[in-house]
């Protein structure tokens, strides 16, 4: 018996090794539709409170602990640490010398899945390194700076007090909000002992709202009609206002709640004092938090792209935040568009618009200080939109709203209407959407909406600068006398150095340096406008080094042409230098060549 399972073994050894080969094919070209094999086995299935998202962001590092590292930048008012984490390959270079892309998310406390969308990226990149080609190649030549909650008090109020989707989005500095002259006296108050903070309604014989019969937690809006006697129909309900009582007995509910400056208001981009815009802060940089944040950016001019996480609509915004400061993208605004554009077909149900006329005006907002004060193309993306409860990007009737969150989320958003005894408006009724309601993407939803979001970072990054250098072409004017023309190419559609950057002479500008070989004398240098012009103005001054004011534009190339003197076969080193790219070496040999005359692959360097 044995020895016959043996024989039949070997009689179909052949095909034993066939099913082996196409087993191992069929692991690797599943491995896509897979989740990685992980190192640090992090969730996107549900939401986590700050303290749970640094103990799993240090995690995340310490598994990856040559990709990641995670620093503190400081600490928040209530003293929590805020923090980032540093993806860069240190094998192929410091993080200062490429370009990087930063990210954050989570400025508005209540904007919860902003950090896990920041976590997720950081996760997927560093579990894909190696894994997937274009992700190790992205990583290898750029760095990330993910820092997933800038609002650290925020985020932990929003989970531990009583809150509503729309509350706990400040900062928590004690704060006199009504200028009564104390701090934090009258904040919502949970009358139905629900952990959130909902509506409450009063009856009203001239109500604009009536129960629904088919559902009484309903509130149905009445249109006031006219009824056959002549009377006018109108609801029995009206809003009373969020849930709360006047704490301090000054006749307004709620008026002065913990906390309450607004960090996104906080920022050196046209700044507006506090009588112009509520929590805008005594000067730019004032709170602990924005502070923190800048100083870790103001120490990395590499950074050549942004993007921060709010809530919600399901939009990809850009600047300016306000209709005068329209002329600071005019430059590159096509930049903007042909990467907002792309994005949009990556995130269903998302528009590209612009903040001050799609959105509203913004003063000193984050995004139009790191965008306009710094010049990196910048994006805030708010995220989630009710269009992704219908498939079809379309949006939800009042019906299906109901379905949705009766029969889909199961009643998990909202709290059942119940009368409670109101010191001052008498029985009201409490309940409504509760604090996971509207704002946020529920938890079977929140890894596609990471994962779709960082697929457009990593878009954009993808098209953070990258320059080369192409056919050098070398004329020979007289004896031992040449002239050269280096071509310098940038495949990204950012630009080394943006329209605003060149315009406000942000950071330096780009660089070329000539090293001529003993025997070579560089006589003049400069930009020429294309390979084979003739025209030259030469910068007689310093013929070694060619400074590139407008650096290079994306997807284009820009021309640099030296004269010298010396020998034939001779060589120029070459180098190229900017803050947002690797800088590129290479060198040209004294040695007629013309890159239209050579074969395919030919290259004089
Ligand atoms: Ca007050
Ligand atoms: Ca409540
Ligand atoms: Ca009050
Ligand atoms: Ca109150
Ligand atoms: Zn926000």
């Amino acid at each position: 018996m044995m020895h016959q399972t043996i024989s039949r073994l070997r009689n179909f050894c052949p095909l034993i090794i066939i099913v082996i080969t196409t087993l191992a094919l069929t692991t690797a070209t599943v491995y896509g539709q897979d989740r990685p094999a992980s190192k640090s086995d992090l969730r996107f299935d549900h939401y986590r409170d700050h303290t749970t998202l640094v103990a799993e962001s240090k995690a995340l590092a310490a598994a990856h602990p040559t990709l990641l590292t995670y620093i503190e930048l400081g600490k928040s008012s209530e003293g929590r640490p805020m923090f980032a984490l540093i993806l860069n390959n240190p094998k192929t270079g410091r993080d200062t010398d490429k370009p990087a892309m930063y990210i954050d998310g989570n400025i508005h406390g209540n904007e919860i899945q902003a950090s896990e969308t920041v976590l997720y990226t950081a996760w997927y990149l560093v579990e894909n390194y190696g894994k997937l080609e274009p992700i190790t190649k992205l990583v290898d030549r750029s760095a990330f700076y993910f820092l997933p909650c800038i609002n650290p008090d925020g985020r932990q109020n929003w989970f531990d007090k009583q809150n509503s989707s729309h509350s706990s989005r400040t900062g928590y500095q004690p704060t006199d909000d009504d200028k009564d002259g104390a701090v934090d006296e009258d904040g919502p108050d949970d009358l139905d002992g629900d952990g959130s903070i909902g509506m409450m309604w009063r009856r009203d014989p001239n109500g604009t709202h009536k129960r629904s019969e088919l559902d009484p937690n309903d509130m149905e809006r009445v249109e006031p009609a006219p009824r056959a006697d002549g009377t006018i129909r109108r609801g029995d309900w009206s809003m009373a206002g969020s849930e709360g009582i006047d704490n301090d007995g000054d006749g307004q509910v709620n008026e002065d709640g913990p906390g309450s400056y607004d960090m996104n208001r906080n920022w050196p981009a046209g700044w507006n004092p506090e009588h112009v815009q509520g929590g805008a802060g005594d000067w730019p940089f004032s709170y602990p938090e924005t502070e923190a944040v800048a100083r870790f950016i103001m120490t990395k001019p590499n950074i050549a792209a942004g993007q921060a996480y709010h809530n919600a609509g399901g939009m990809i915004l850009r600047g300016p935040g306000v209709p005068q400061r329209d002329g600071a993208y005019s430059g590159d605004r096509g930049v903007y568009e042909s990467i907002g554009r792309v994005g949009e077909q990556m995130l269903p149900g998302y528009r590209l618009m612009v903040i001050h006329s799609d959105l509203y005006p913004v003063h000193g907002g984050f995004v139009n200080w790191l965008a306009e004060s710094l010049a990196v193309v910048t994006f805030t993306n708010e995220l989630w939109t009710e269009r992704r409860i219908m498939q079809n990007g379309s949006d939800p009737s009042s019906q299906m709203r109901n379905l949705w969150r009766d029969s889909v989320l199961f009643g998990q958003t909202e709290t059942p209407l119940t009368e409670v005894d109101h010191p001052t408006l008498g029985k009201v009724l409490v309940g409504g959407g509760n604090k996971w309601a509207s704002r946020i993407p529920p938890a079977f939803m929140l890894e596609e909406e990471c994962h779709r979001n960082a697929a457009f970072t990593i878009f954009h990054a993808g098209e953070m600068p990258r320059v080369s250098m192409g056919p050098s072409l070398v004329r020979k004017l007289a004896d031992g006398l040449w002239e050269v023309t280096i071509e310098l190419k940038n495949d990204a559609l950012i630009p080394s150095r943006t329209a605003r950057a060149a315009e406000m002479k942000v950071g330096f500008a780009d660089r070329v340096t000539l090293t001529p070989a003993k025997g070579v004398t560089v006589v003049s240098s400069g930009q020429v406008g294309r390979r084979y012009d003739r025209t030259f103005n030469p910068d007689r001054e310093t013929p070694l080094l060619v400074t590139l004011e407008s650096g290079v534009p994306g997807r284009d190339s820009v021309f640099v042409r030296f004269l010298a003197s010396g020998p034939e076969g001779a060589q120029v080193g070459v180098g190229f230098t900017a803050e947002k790219t690797i800088a590129v070496k290479g060198a040209v040999t004294l040695a007629p060549f013309d890159p239209a005359n050579a074969g395919a692959g030919a290259v004089a360097k």
